[in-house]
């Protein structure tokens, strides 16, 4: 006879399976080299799998020519009460030009992935 314990367990260990990949973006606002008339208010990042959001961050920084460093780098606070496949944070007032939000996820497999997100924002909104 099998323990109940153990039968209790069976199902949590199928529902393991779809979640043991690494976190890959499939999606995110601003999109990746976005060029936006309009400072967003608000950025997103949707995963392919669940990550730990607490051991995930979201970074911003504003793109300089010939500067490649971090030290402009700043960590956004998570947005609380999003779903565990997406970062949400909202953002600074933002002015026009280039900014990269940087991404590090902690997926449920334990791999650590990252990203950038370059975007754009011109302050010219579309004629018409
Ligand atoms: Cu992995």
């Amino acid at each position: 006879m099998i323990p109940r314990r153990l039968a209790l367990a069976a199902p949590a260990l199928l529902l393991a399976g779809p979640v043991r990949a690494h976190a890959l973006v499939t999606g995110s606002v601003p999109a990746a080299n976005a060029r936006l008339a309009a400072a967003p208010s608000e950025a997103r990042v949707r995963f392919n799998s669940r990550v730990d959001l607490a051991r995930s961050q979201l970074l911003l920084a504003p793109v300089r020519d010939g500067a490649g460093g971090t030290a402009d780098e700043r960590a956004l606070d998570l947005l609380p009460g999003t779903p565990d496949t997406e970062l949400r944070a909202a953002l600074p007032p933002l002015a026009p030009g280039r900014w990269r939000l940087r991404w590090q996820v902690l997926a449920l497999d334990g791999h650590i992935t990252r990203g950038d997100i370059p975007f754009a924002v011109t302050g010219q909104r579309a004629p018409g």
